[in-house]
């Protein structure tokens, strides 16, 4: 049931926005062509390499370089003492009484967790570096080590950051909780649960993750010292960011940093935050004016690349006495690491609290998280960050007061959704969804997967001694990240609007400048097809540039599905001044008076004279010739505008895993993979399959395989893809999708994200179906990576009962 694509070319002008064409970045991605970060070489390059702490937590008592220095061809060894910079990373968002101990690049006196970086080494060459790297001596004195979020804020656990003299925390709060944040109505929530008919309970942990990009993050960074330019290539979500964060870094002016991101082999949101060893990289560059380049080793990849979920849950959910949701009360610990990364306290509060009311329509919510310093990597943005977390809660509490009540899960789910009639719905936990028609969906969905038939196939199955289940996920995310003065109310240190350049060239043909920075999305496709509906200019004659500080003015770059909300609609705009001016020159041109001149299939004519008219492409010659253009108005033809949105985007839908479980093996299979998704009005709705198959292959991941494990002493067990599961080909379902469009009123494309849907969506699809198959035995949890010997211990524990 997969869409087909079509060329670009058997495309119809009109029928540009919508179409399956086919992605115009795969020939040079596929044959080997695109250029990657590593694949830069320069003459006279160097090789940088980073000493990094073997233990999780450990004091630093001496660092002896000299065997290194002293090999042939290394140039450079540096310690923290090196570098007069600031040289402390910074956090991009605050919170009321935020812990912002400082993350320097280089430890000197602690390591706080496995991979925190020690020392760095440049060499001539690779092997040379790693070599010498290898020979620094350094001496650590092992402390004991935390890594669970809510250990970690015990009284006797290890503290990662002793508070300074001056640091006023409040009586009771442990020197590891970076802060204590909240949502919702406490008093009312009590209230709820007190009037309550029915109250379920439910204590989960969402793992931490490993982002596992395809290509490891990797840097070169040369420097111009006549020109005092800093030229960096690095493996980045976001240049223009990177470029201003890493300015204060490592001092040096904004306007003489250019970064600017090569083809990037995935990031899932790991390629946002500024870690050290960009930076690093810069100063080496610029202390020794030569180039160099650092590439992480695939370890290094999973010791320091910043880590997804680590939430530690307990929610309640209250319910009347027809079974509908009258509280729902939530309390969490998230695990933050060492330090903070750059969106850290974002992710598991204003992403997370504000997500809890789920598709459903929820009077009263409370909800406390408490962020915990931990022993293992930094913990930021991961592919879903915080939605995922929050929709894994409702979703499985959703499912599990169904099973207590005795109601079917579809139906308890219907009568407990918001209605159509009542968006924008405000919800109880500070955000307004748009639109949304969530019973659509569902029913969608269920006739799909023959809901009743699976029902009774269930039984039959049951009768035979196999155990069938179906998991429904009714999700709901916010992204297209975000409105600034809403964002900067929250805590971010940053607008997030986007912006673009729509350029037309005097032969006509049309270059579209992009601050978001697409690294396996496709955006050279679907902005070009958003540049070719709104100009009427050829599809192939629309050329997207993204990723380069040089080339595009501003931008925030490419996270929280936010590039075709945000940045399509930045483009959207940019357009319709493109088209706004030509059109005064055309009117100029023709003799017409402006108002009677419609601009149609890329053409502007007198309204009833169609005969009488200019194409686009021929006013941006005359625009370039400026022989006789309006009195008073500048040549050329191109615009540039900064979008910002009104309100997040809200995607939702309905997912539906059918699985088997052997009991006695714990074997899980997936029979089914239903995915109904609505994602607003779709620019090209191959992308958009993709994505979502993308999503539920990483989802599925989560809830079969996937997770960072850490000893007692905060050394990773699972540091390589033989430990760490991550799904191969056969271990994705077939995915069937389908979808349905339910428009965003607020942006001119109608679009909402759908980049981190399928992400969002499927564990918890597929932790119910487990759960709905092993009903029989009592069994209402596992724990995610659903292994075969966690299902089986489940049985087992059951049984016994
Ligand atoms: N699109 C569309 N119609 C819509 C919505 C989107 O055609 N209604 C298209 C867009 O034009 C774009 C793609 O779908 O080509 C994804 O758009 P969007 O949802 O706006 O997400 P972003 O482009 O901002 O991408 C970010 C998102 C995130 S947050 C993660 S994490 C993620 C993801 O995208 N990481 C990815 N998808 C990934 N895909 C790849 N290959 N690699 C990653 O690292």
């Amino acid at each position: 049931m997969s869409i087909e694509t079509i060329e670009s070319g058997a495309v119809d002008a009109e029928e540009i926005l919508g179409s399956a064409i086919e992605r115009r970045e795969d020939p040079s991605l596929i044959t080997g062509r695109a250029e990657y970060t590593d694949d830069i070489q320069r003459p006279d390059m160097l090789h940088m390499a980073v000493v990094r702490s073997e233990y999780g937590h450990a004091r630093v008592e001496g660092i002896d370089t000299s065997q290194a220095e002293g090999r042939d061809g290394v140039v450079a060894v540096y310690t923290a003492e090196d570098f007069d910079v600031p040289g402390e990373l910074p956090v991009g968002w605050l919170l009321d009484g935020l812990r912002t101990p400082a993350h320097p690049l280089l430890a000197s006196e602690r390591v706080r967790y496995q991979g925190d970086a020690l020392a760095v080494v440049v060499a001539e060459d690779r092997y040379t570096a790693h070599d010498a790297a290898d020979a620094v001596e350094v001496e650590l004195e092992r402390l004991d080590a935390v890594t669970d979020p809510a250990a970690a804020i015990e009284d006797g656990a290890p503290v990662l950051h002793e508070a300074a003299d001056d640091e006023d925390l409040e009586p009771g709060r442990h020197e590891n909780a970076a802060f204590e944040w909240e949502i919702g109505d406490a008093e009312k929530t009590d209230a709820a649960f007190a009037d309550a008919d029915e109250t379920v309970e439910l204590e989960i942990e969402n793992q931490l993750l490993i982002p596992n990009a395809m290509e490891p993050r990797a840097t070169l960074a040369e420097y111009d010292a006549g020109t005092g330019d800093l030229r960096i290539n690095m493996t980045s979500q976001n240049p223009h960011v990177h470029r201003l964060l890493m300015s204060g870094v490592i001092d040096h002016p904004e306007h003489r940093l250019h970064v600017r991101a090569p083809e990037v082999g995935g990031g899932f949101g790991s390629k946002i935050h500024h870690y050290a060893d960009e930076a690093l990289c810069a100063l080496c560059a610029r202390d020794l004016e030569r180039p160099v380049k650092w590439v992480a080793s695939r370890t290094e990849t999973y010791q320091t690349d910043a880590l997804g979920r680590g939430h530690v849950t307990r929610g309640e959910m209250a319910l009347d006495e027809d079974g509908r949701i009258v509280g729902l009360r939530v309390d969490t610990k998230a695990n933050l690491g060492a330090y903070l990364s750059t969106f850290a306290p974002a992710i598991p509060t204003y992403l997370y609290g504000t997500l809890l009311s789920g598709q459903y329509d929820i009077p009263a919510i409370h909800c406390s998280v408490t962020g915990a310093f931990t022993n293992v990597p930094p913990v930021d943005a991961y592919r879903g960050a915080g939605r995922p977390e929050a929709s894994y809660l409702v979703e499985r509490i959703v499912t599990r007061a169904a099973r207590q009540i005795d109601m079917d899960p579809a139906e308890f789910r219907r009568l407990n959704f918001v209605d159509p009639e009542q968006f924008p719905y405000e919800t109880q936990v500070a955000v307004e969804y748009d639109s949304g028609d969530y019973e659509k969906t569902l029913d969608a969905a269920l006739e799909h997967v023959d809901y009743e038939g699976f029902r009774e196939r269930q039984q039959e199955a049951r009768e035979e001694g196999r155990y069938l289940g179906i998991g429904l996920s009714a999700y709901i995310e916010a992204c297209g990240l975000a409105p600034s003065e809403l964002a900067g109310q929250l805590g971010a240190q940053a607008g997030l609007w986007e912006s673009s350049l729509v350029r037309m060239q005097p032969s006509g043909t049309v270059t579209a400048y992009c601050g978001t920075s697409g690294h396996g999305q496709g955006h050279h496709t679907t902005y070009a097809q958003v540049i070719a509906n709104e100009l009427g200019v050829p599809y192939d004659d629309i050329e997207v540039v993204e990723g380069d500080t040089d080339e595009i003015p501003q931008g925030m770059g490419t996270y929280g599905s936010r590039s075709a909300a945000v940045g399509g609609s930045s483009l959207v705009t940019s357009a319709r001044k493109v088209v706004e001016k030509a059109k005064k020159i055309a009117a100029h041109q023709l003799e017409a008076d402006e108002a009677d001149l419609v601009f149609e299939g890329g053409e502007f004519h007198v309204e009833g004279a169609p005969g009488r008219g200019m194409t686009l492409q021929e006013v941006a010659g005359a625009a370039y010739l400026a022989h006789d253009i309006p009195d008073g108005m500048e040549p050329g033809l191109e615009a540039t505008s900064f979008y910002d949105p009104e309100n997040f985007t809200f995607p939702f839908g309905l997912h539906a895993a059918i699985v088997e479980v052997d009991p006695d093996s714990g074997e899980i299979e997936i029979e089914r993979y239903v995915a109904v998704d609505d994602v607003g009005e779709q620019i090209n709705p191959k992308i958009v399959e993709g994505q979502i198959h993308g999503g539920i292959a990483q989802g599925v991941g989560q809830a079969l395989y996937e997770g960072a494990e850490y000893d007692e002493n905060g050394t990773l067990v699972t540091g390589s893809m033989q430990d760490y599961a991550v799904p191969k080909a056969e271990h994705v379902p077939e995915i069937e999708t389908e979808s349905t469009v339910t428009p965003c009123p607020h942006n001119p494309l109608g679009v909402k994200g759908v980049g981190e849907a399928g992400t969002i969506a499927a564990p918890q699809a597929v932790v119910n179906a487990v759960t709905d198959a092993l009903e029989p035995f009592g069994v209402d949890d596992v724990e995610m990576p659903l292994t075969p010997e966690r299902v089986w211990r489940a049985v087992q524990a059951a049984e016994v009962n």
